[in-house]
């Protein structure tokens, strides 16, 4: 950590594959990096599969480097078969930046790290917060639960898509309308960039609708904007930070930021016990004993929440994992 901190690029790879293999010596990297954090803005990046996403984060990453700024991406690898060559893919598209030490990319997969992709990514959040990036990109696949869980635990959500017919219903249907903070319409130079966006508009209206009995907690209600974009020629990139900036100013002067950022840590304090608590119970579901609470469970012998109860008992509060 304290390489990491001194610049050193390799150290940090090193500590987040500390991060991502899990098990203690990942908990003893968010203890020493967790202090150290609170300064960082978190960007989600999240679309289809070949929406744009990198080719945009790419573009992203240049413009905010030209004013100084520090960025680092973690673009994550849900390791479906869908998405096999995103890794290498994303390290071709965003090679430009290879040599640039202000720059930092790493792709991350969940392996070892109890919950998945949803409790890793917030810890290598931290350890790049630690080190001193003001800027962290996370570029996920929005395809399933936990991809679009990760990518909307940003401070602001970018969700991509493209124009064409009913690419924003996708949107919609994987879940990405509800986290989207600011929309872009990347890939512009094909046709039905307005179709896309009067689609987009329409959807908008439709959740307004429902939420109409505004539990905002005050202030003025954020309405996402949408931006086209073309990123293969970098263009529209001004306007994607000009909303990331806005919604940014958005979140601070109303309170939402820290309103946003603790039902986060709620949330993911949440996932943590239930996360410990799963794995016990599965250490505690194996063996004689288990074998014997499920025969009488299946013999009606026993009813289901009283074998639930049971293996309840057996856990043991104190096993700290
Ligand atoms: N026509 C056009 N093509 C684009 C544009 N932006 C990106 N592409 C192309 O779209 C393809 C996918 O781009 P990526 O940036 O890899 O997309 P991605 O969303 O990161 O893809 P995954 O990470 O695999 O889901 C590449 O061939 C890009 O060159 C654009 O604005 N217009
Ligand atoms: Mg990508």
């Amino acid at each position: 950590l304290a390489a990491a901190r001194d610049g050193d690029r390799a150290a940090l790879a090193r500590l987040i594959s500390v991060i991502e293999r899990g098990g203690q010596p990942a908990r003893d990297v968010g203890r020493l990096t967790y202090p150290l954090g609170g300064r960082a803005y978190t960007v989600g990046v999240t679309g289809a599969p070949g929406a744009g996403k990198s080719t945009l984060t790419s573009h992203l990453i240049r413009s905010r480097r030209g004013l100084g700024s520090e960025v680092s991406v973690l673009a994550i690898d849900p390791s479906s078969p869908f998405t096999g060559g995103a890794i290498l893919g994303d390290r071709v598209r965003m090679q430009d930046h290879a040599l640039d030490r202000g720059v930092f990319i790493r792709s991350m997969a969940t392996r070892g790290h109890l919950g998945g992709l949803a409790l890793a990514t917030p810890e290598a959040v931290r350890a790049l917060d630690a080190v001193g990036f003001e800027w962290v990109l996370i570029e996920t696949v929005g395809v399933g639960q936990v991809e679009v869980e990760v990518a909307g635990a940003a401070d602001t959500t970018v969700v991509v898509v493209n124009p064409g017919w009913g690419d924003a219903v996708q949107a919609s249907k994987a879940g990405l309308l509800e986290i989207a903070d600011v929309f872009v319409i990347n890939k512009a130079d094909r046709p039905g960039v307005q179709e896309a966006r009067r689609d987009l508009e329409h959807m908008l209206d439709m959740a307004g609708l429902l939420n109409a009995d505004g539990a905002t907690g005050g202030g003025e209600r954020w309405r996402p904007p949408i931006v086209p974009a073309v990123a293969a020629r970098g263009e529209g990139i001004d306007d994607v930070w000009a909303a990331i900036d806005a919604h940014r100013r958005h979140l601070e002067t109303s309170g939402e930021l820290d309103r946003r950022r603790q039902r986060r840590m709620i949330e993911e304090l949440r996932a943590i016990v239930v996360a410990r608590l799963l794995e016990q119970a599965r250490m505690a579901g194996r063996g004689e004993r288990f074998d014997d609470l499920r025969r009488r469970v299946f013999e009606r012998d026993l009813d289901p929440y009283a074998a639930a109860d049971e293996i309840l008992g057996w856990l043991d509060p104190a096993a700290a994992q």
